[in-house]
Order: C-alpha cells, then structure tokens, then sequence
C-alpha cells in the first residue's frame, strides 16, 4: 500500500477546490468509513466514543495504551496532508510493526480526533477539548454552524447521545502517551536539509468573532453622507490586525473569513461577521494583542456609526512538548531537528493531560491549509518509519 496513494484515494474533491471536509458532514463521514475499512482490514477494533473521536485498537482497550494519530477533517479547500498523513502513517506504523515480528506489551491505538480544524462549528480540536474537558459541555453543544445547526444536532445525525458530549475521564485514562505525526506547515525542514522532526513548541493562538451592525439600505438610492454600512469598520479591521500584528514579536493575526449580510451587490450590508486568527508567542500576549485590534474595530465602528461587538471563542496558551519524551524518540531517531509551531495540534490539547510527542514530515512547498501542501512519498515512508521507530522504542 503506498501511503501517498492511500491519501490520494481519501475524499478528493479535486486538486483546484482543495478538499473541505467538516466534522459530521457527508466527505467526513466517507473518511470515517475508509478509516474503519482500513482498522477492519488489520484486525483492529473501531469504537466511536462519546464525542465522535474514534479509536482502532490493537489489543485490548486498556490503561498505558500507546496512542498515536490524528485527525480527518480539513480547513475549507484544504490540502490533502494536513490531518490525514498523520492517520495514514499511524496505520503504516501498524503494519511495520507486524512485519518487524513486534509484540507490543502495551495496547496500541490509532485515533482520529474530531474537528480538530473547528472548520465547521468554529472551535479548533474541538474532539480533544471536548474529550479532556478543555471546552464547557454545554457551551460546545450550543454551537453552530453557518446554517444554524447546533453541535448537539449534528452530534445526534451521527448516531452519538448529544447529553454525552463532553469531558471523558475513562477514555482519557487509557492513553499512557500519544505521538502524532503530522505534515510540517512552514519550510523549516527543506532548510536543514532534513525528513522528519521533532516538535517542541505549539505557539499560543484564539479566535475572536467581531460582528458590526449598521443599517441595511439601497446601494443606489443611499447618499454616502447617509449610511451606517458594517463593511467599512470591517475593512477596517482587516487592515488593523495586520498592522497591529507587526509590532507584536513573531506575531500573526489573520482574517481570513468575512460575511456581509444579507450580502447582496446594490445592498448595503445590515451586518457583518468576521473571524480574526490571532497568535503571539508568550503567556497572555495573544489577548492582549487582540486588545489593540478590539480597539481598533470600535472605533471604525463609531465612525460609520455602527456598532460592535467582540467574542473571544477559543484561545489557548503556548504548549512545550514533554522534554523526556522527545529526548527519548530523538535518542530512537538518532537525533533530529526540534521544530516549534505555529499551527495547532490535537497533541497540544493532549500535552496538558498525558506524555506526549509530534513528528513532522518535510513539506517542500511550506504551503498548508491550500491545495499546494506536499509530502514527498519517499519522506511519507520516512515519516511512517520514524513512527514505528518510536512506538516500538514503548512498545516492548
Ligand atoms: O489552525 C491550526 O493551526 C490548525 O491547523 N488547526
Ligand atoms: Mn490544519
Ligand atoms: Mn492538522
Ligand atoms: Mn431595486
């Protein structure tokens, strides 16, 4: 089975479109059943549990399993490694295993968390947060998506109990530690000339929704000196998160999302929705950051005036991988480069619980979440091989 063509073959919808699979949608749920398939096809037993995560074991469920994995969903046009390379090689890891004459001591499971893009009901990691208990159970089973429907509605079409979302200490207690490989989302390892690494930092990040309100009106019979039009603060904003950004060390602020409504050509917009991405390394600096752009936005808003209002709907802080756990898989890898991060992870929700460690494969275009993210196959191989190396390292 070539790992690459196993990737290529999961829930394409074409190069140019990128692929957009959301928790609980119809591309997702294909995904799910390729991955059951798979599992099924190595004797591994598939349970879905309280919050749509699965779990394909090898051996039977128990404590100081050896979790490793990652996710299936994807941003909205996203690229074909992000999530799925990490599934893909924890399932190449299995049979490397096998065909190494390995006999793990410990349980084995492969996991797919669920939305961890947060690209449908707006919450990145959303599975781990809900497994761990990072995000309020009744806050989650509010949220919507952009056709109103509720996680709990969502949740319950897939077949889960929506009054089980939430915190799951007896599946949590199971993991003895989780690794999980996942497709490198920069250029930082074409530069050092080097497969695969280690990751040793997750940098801090949230999410915020401002929302303007103005005055719906006529595009043609409106005179300027008249209008209350959302759209400009909006803009507005967008410009401020960039250049708020730059004065912040190693900061990225994003917005990357926007809706007018009702969102028509000769209609001035009654509101506007948009999503800002914020990131600053450093305890309590990305908030603060977010601070400066709120401001920003409030007063763009009173200039037009409109009005604004600012929710905080994930933020979390800077995440240092287990120092023991990485010397020991890089002592197994003979030593590799430790990348830090920008992007999240479901391993970053997990750190905070059990031992955990990431892998990440070369991706010479440093391009992720856009059609143009790549792994080589050869570094694909290389990557999965690294992932047997350390899991047979706990293993035995
Ligand atoms: O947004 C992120 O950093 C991750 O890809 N979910
Ligand atoms: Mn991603
Ligand atoms: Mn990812
Ligand atoms: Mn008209």
């Amino acid at each position: 089975m070539s790992l690459l063509g196993d990737i290529d073959g999961v829930g394409r919808d074409g190069v140019r479109g990128g692929y957009s699979r959301h928790v609980f949608e119809p591309a997702e749920l294909d995904l799910r059943e390729w991955f059951t398939e798979q599992a099924a096809r190595r004797g591994l037993e598939v349970e879905t549990d309280a919050n749509g995560n699965l779990w394909a074991w090898w051996g039977q469920p128990g404590p100081d399993a050896l979790v490793t994995g990652s996710h299936l969903d994807s941003v909205p046009g996203g690229g074909a490694f992000d999530g799925p390379l990490g599934v893909v090689s924890a399932l190449a890891a299995v049979d490397l295993l096998r065909a190494r004459g390995v006999a793990p001591s410990k349980p084995i499971a492969v996991v797919v968390f669920a939305e961890e893009e947060g690209g449908r009901f707006g919450v990145p990691c959303l599975g781990s947060r809900l497994l761990t208990g990072a995000i309020d159970a009744d806050r989650a089973r509010a949220l919507t998506d952009a056709d109103g429907t509720t996680l709990a509605e969502a949740a319950a079409s897939a077949g889960l109990d929506p009054a089980r979302l939430g915190a799951d200490p007896a599946v949590l207690g199971r993991i003895g530690q989780f690794v999980e490989l996942h497709v490198e989302q920069g250029r930082g390892l074409i530069h050092q000339d080097a497969p695969v690494a280690l990751g040793s930092t997750v940098i801090a990040h949230g999410r915020w929704r401002f929302s303007f309100s103005g005055q719906g009106n006529h595009a043609g019979a409106t005179l300027l000196a008249d209008r209350r039009d959302p759209m400009l603060p909006a803009a507005a904003v967008v410009g401020a998160a960039r250049r708020v950004a730059a004065a912040w060390p190693d900061a990225r602020a994003t917005v990357g999302r926007l809706v007018p409504k009702p969102g028509g050509t000769n209609v001035i917009a009654s509101s506007v929705d948009l999503w800002l991405d914020a990131r600053v390394p450093g305890s309590g600096k990305t908030p603060a950051m977010v601070t400066e752009i709120a401001e920003a936005a409030r007063h763009a808003a009173e200039q037009e005036g409109c009005s604004v209002t600012v929710t905080e709907e994930s933020c979390s802080d800077d995440v240092v991988f287990d120092a023991g756990l990485r010397a020991e898989f890089d002592n197994v890898l003979g030593g590799v480069p430790a990348l830090p991060t920008g992007a999240g992870h479901d391993a970053a929700i997990l750190a905070a619980h059990v031992p955990t460690a990431m892998l990440y494969v070369r991706n010479p275009t440093g391009i992720s979440h856009a059609p143009e993210e790549f792994a080589e196959p050869a570094d694909v191989e290389r990557g999965a091989a690294a992932l047997a190396d350390v899991l047979e390292n706990s293993a035995i």
